[in-house]
């Protein structure tokens, strides 16, 4: 995969995906290679045209030479069962283009952390060489949220709905975008709900960062110079107000992350063998409380626990 192989990196992406192979093993060997992608976030209520609206800015980004990454999240929600193949004929026009590499990611995979699994994806476009990667999710959960925290600068995607900007509020939209998008500006609403959001916007404590509200067409390819104007815009705001603290602690995070992780699988694949206590457990002889207490306490027990495979 270092070497350019388009394959190899593929291959990678299903066993993170999966969670099959030594997963640790591979992030330890690119660790050192990451850090020069520029991640961008895109969310946003379903159909909102957000897959339209990155193909077309993968396009300008292409223009700029620019290696692109594109991690698209696909819900396992019945609604949305054809996510996947949506989002290829929506971005079929970058499919023959070696410069572009698209993923979708699907949330029935593994089990454990979804954000981690796109976290672990974005690695492996970062060491690949991408100098963008674009995250794409869909709906305005606890997931994607946190999904969103991947990214240096969050496009939200809205549309001319009435309802729109008190879902926002509702949805914590508001703290994590750096980009409102009023998408389909060809219907009605549109500068209506422009304004909305720019008051929205105005009333936010401790602003910083002034975030701009945007009209576009995806399909029409018409506002995508602006977004990208406001992209740039905010990487240059970023550098200006540089935040090592920031850092510190988004690398905290990923330790933690990852090391709550690990714990748990190996706790999930021993705590059958721990002298029949979670047998006595499923039983109700022992309240889980009373049981977590009494394994803690017992040091030898923790350490058969947390042995590795
Ligand atoms: N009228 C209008 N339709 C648009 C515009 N942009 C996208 N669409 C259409 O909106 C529909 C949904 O577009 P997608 O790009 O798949 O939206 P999405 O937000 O990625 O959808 P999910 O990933 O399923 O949530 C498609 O039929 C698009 O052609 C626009 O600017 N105006
Ligand atoms: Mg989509």
């Amino acid at each position: 995969m270092l070497a350019g192989d388009r394959v190899a990196l593929a291959k990678l992406m299903t066993r993170v995906e999966n969670g099959t192979g030594d997963v640790a093993g591979i992030m330890a060997r690119i660790y050192s290679r990451i850090g020069r992608a520029e991640k961008l976030g895109v969310t946003g209520p379903p159909g909102a045209g957000k897959s339209t609206l990155v193909d077309r800015l993968v396009g300008k980004l292409r223009g700029r030479r620019e290696r692109v990454g594109v991690v698209a999240i696909d819900p396992s929600s019945p609604f949305s069962g054809g996510a996947v193949l949506g989002d290829r004929i929506r971005m079929q026009s970058h499919a023959t283009d070696p410069g572009v590499f698209i993923r979708s990611l699907s949330t029935r995979g593994r089990r454990g952390g979804l954000a981690r699994a796109t976290r672990e994806i974005t690695h492996l476009l970062d060491a690949f060489g991408k100098d963008r990667i674009v995250i794409e999710t869909v709906g305005v959960g606890q997931t994607e949220l946190d999904i969103m925290e991947l990214a240096q600068t969050v496009i939200v995607v809205l549309v001319p709905e009435a309802g729109d900007t008190v879902q926002v509020m509702k949805a914590g939209l508001l703290e994590i975008a750096h980009i409102f998008v009023v998408n389909k500006a060809d219907r009605e609403g549109a500068a209506r709900m422009k304004t909305e959001l720019q008051t929205m916007v105005q009333l936010r404590p401790n602003p910083g960062w002034e975030i701009p509200v945007l009209l576009t067409e995806a399909q029409a390819d018409r506002g995508i110079d602006e977004l990208v104007a406001a992209i740039e815009a905010h990487r240059a705001h970023r550098a200006a107000h540089a935040d090592e603290r920031a850092g510190e602690a988004h690398r905290e995070r990923e330790f933690l992350d990852v090391l709550d992780g690990e714990l748990r699988a190996r706790l999930e694949r021993r705590i059958g063998d721990e002298s029949g206590m979670l047998a006595r457990v499923r039983r109700g002889e022992v309240d889980p409380y009373s049981a977590t207490r009494e394994l803690l306490a017992d040091r030898e027990a923790l350490r058969r626990l947390l042995e590795d495979a």
